[in-house]
């Protein structure tokens, strides 16, 4: 068991090490801090509570105040950008220490193999535990042992990427961070960037704001910069130099009364409990003719579906096929986490979309203790180059079946980021704001900032988004 008391005497000042080896060659960028703004500070701050946004210690953070990052390779705060690539010229991996960062004699580093059970027990226990919760504590998000060999062994995936930290003596698992090789490109400039995602990073809470994050940034980046790989996509919650993107996260009510239970969606002023759930119920059966599961067989054609309607998007994953595989078709065998469809029509697959399934622990409640949700992953049609109407017509019509096809996987609410062309049905598919926004960003990498299809509200808008990617 961890206590307390063995906790308190950790003490973790070597994480900003400075020894020769492993100091960052990074060029001290001269930061512009917000030196002469402060008659705007009133202005910003009224702004900020007619969003009904809670004003957070971090939105009030300038750049000097993030120790950490104002010391790595990515765009300041208030950085205008105006040419796009790399912010740190190219090192070789030679260049890069062949060893771990130090770290305090009472842990050590841990490659976690997620390939033994026992192993990938133990990330899912520190995640079950620790990983992120909503703004108000009601629930956790709870990434299951299939969703992490999907998600964490996609092809390229490297097992010394799967980073853990643990306790020597109690030998427990008490932090995790994990990259995956994906490739991206903008489509501003048509740059094509091998790069990692990173995702999963998790610090037991009896160990936060011990200043461990950093060190774990460093240690993955050190182990992906070995292998010849300079970029990583990333989001989070929080506002970090600097967001690329901000998407708003939006939910649509499959099982109103539940979510009504666990506080998920409250009783609109002049609603019943009848009226929301008539108001949410959707068909049994699906309405596309010819739409069906996705198949292994339909992957080249759904490749070349996907290829050509991602090029409507400013930043994209390019997927080759065996990623593509993986990503939409790839879940194991009986597995609940990813779900595609298609439409095909005179042997012809027209459009096709996919979902992950991502539940929610419901955290101190006495009669749930799970939310089913789907997330709406990639999509993509044929119909785009048409009329506008027609496009946005056919997208509402995907969607839904979308939402029907997700019923029988227990899928209590449907979620779906305000990016891709996302915002086009949210609306007339009864999609609603939620609490959450994304933030996307780039390490390592200048570019101009992309919509994320929110407006000054940062409420969901109507006219899609550039952005063509999505993190699981
Ligand atoms: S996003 C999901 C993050 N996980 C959670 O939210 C789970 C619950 N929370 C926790 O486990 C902890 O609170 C975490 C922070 C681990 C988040 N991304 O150790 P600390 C900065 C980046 O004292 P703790 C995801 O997985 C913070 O601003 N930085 O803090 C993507 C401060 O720096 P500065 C973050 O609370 C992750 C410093 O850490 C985040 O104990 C992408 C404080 O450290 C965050 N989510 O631990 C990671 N949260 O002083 C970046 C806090 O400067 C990858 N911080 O403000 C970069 C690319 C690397 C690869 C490059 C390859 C080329
Ligand atoms: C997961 N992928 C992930 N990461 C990276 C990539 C890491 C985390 C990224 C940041 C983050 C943090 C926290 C969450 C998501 C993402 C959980 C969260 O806060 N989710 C919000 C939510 O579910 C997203 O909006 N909110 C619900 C909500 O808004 C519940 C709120 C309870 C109170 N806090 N409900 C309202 C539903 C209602 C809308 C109107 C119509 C009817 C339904």
């Amino acid at each position: 068991m961890l206590t307390t008391t063995t906790l308190t005497k950790f003490h973790f000042q070597v994480q900003d090490c400075h020894c020769k080896t492993h100091q960052n060659t990074l060029k001290k960028k001269k930061t512009r801090r917000m030196a002469g703004k402060q008659p705007k500070l009133i202005e910003d701050l009224l702004k900020l509570l007619s969003m009904g946004e809670a004003l957070t210690e971090t939105q009030q953070k300038t750049m000097n105040d993030y120790k950490f990052w104002k010391t790595q390779p990515v765009p300041a705060l208030d950085e205008v950008v105006s040419e796009e690539g790399p912010i740190d010229a190219q090192k070789t991996p030679e260049d890069v220490p062949a060893t771990p960062l130090p770290l305090l004699s009472e842990f050590e580093w841990l490659t976690i193999d997620i390939e033994a059970k026992s192993q990938l027990d133990e990330v899912y226990h520190l995640l079950y535990e620790h990983y992120v919760e909503d703004q108000d504590a009601t629930f956790r998000f709870k990434y299951l042992h299939e969703f992490f060999k999907w998600a964490l062994k996609a092809p390229g995936w490297r097992q010394d990427w799967h980073v853990g930290v643990r306790v020597k003596g109690l030998g427990k698992l008490v932090a995790f961070i994990a990259a995956v090789p994906v490739t991206l490109q903008l489509n501003t400039s048509g740059h094509v960037i091998p790069l990692v995602e990173i995702n999963f990073l998790c610090i037991h809470k009896k160990l936060r704001s011990k200043r461990l994050a950093p060190v774990l940034i460093k240690e993955i980046t050190r182990r992906v910069n070995r292998q010849n790989i300079w970029q990583a996509l990333y989001t989070a919650g929080i506002v970090l130099p600097s967001p690329l993107s901000t998407c708003r996260y939006t939910h649509r009510p499959l099982n109103w009364l539940k979510l009504h239970d666990v506080g998920f969606s409250h009783l609109p002023p002049n609603e019943t409990k009848a009226s929301m759930v008539a108001h949410y119920t959707l068909p049994n059966a699906t309405k596309l003719p010819g739409l069906r599961p996705m198949e292994m067989a339909d992957i080249d054609a759904v490749f070349d579906l996907l290829n050509e309607y991602q090029k409507k998007f400013e930043l994209v994953q390019v997927f080759n096929k065996d990623e593509l595989a993986h990503w939409i078709v790839g879940g194991e065998k009986g597995s609940n986490v990813i779900k595609a469809y298609v439409v095909e029509k005179d042997g012809k697959i027209t459009d096709f979309f996919s979902y992950y399934l991502l539940p929610f622990t419901v955290l101190n409640h006495p009669t749930h203790s799970e939310l089913g949700i789907a997330y709406l992953f990639y999509y993509a049609t044929d119909s785009y180059k048409q009329d506008a109407a027609v496009y946005k017509k056919r997208l509402n019509a995907l969607v839904n079946d979308a939402l029907i096809t997700s019923k029988e996987f227990g899928v209590d609410v449907f979620n779906a980021l305000t990016c891709q062309d996302n915002t086009l049905f949210i609306k007339d598919a009864k999609f609603g704001s939620g609490d959450g926004l994304l933030n996307y960003y780039l390490f390592n990498y200048r570019a101009k900032a992309i919509d994320g299809g929110i407006d000054d509200k940062k409420q969901a808008g109507e006219n899609g988004s550039g952005v063509g990617v999505v993190l699981v």
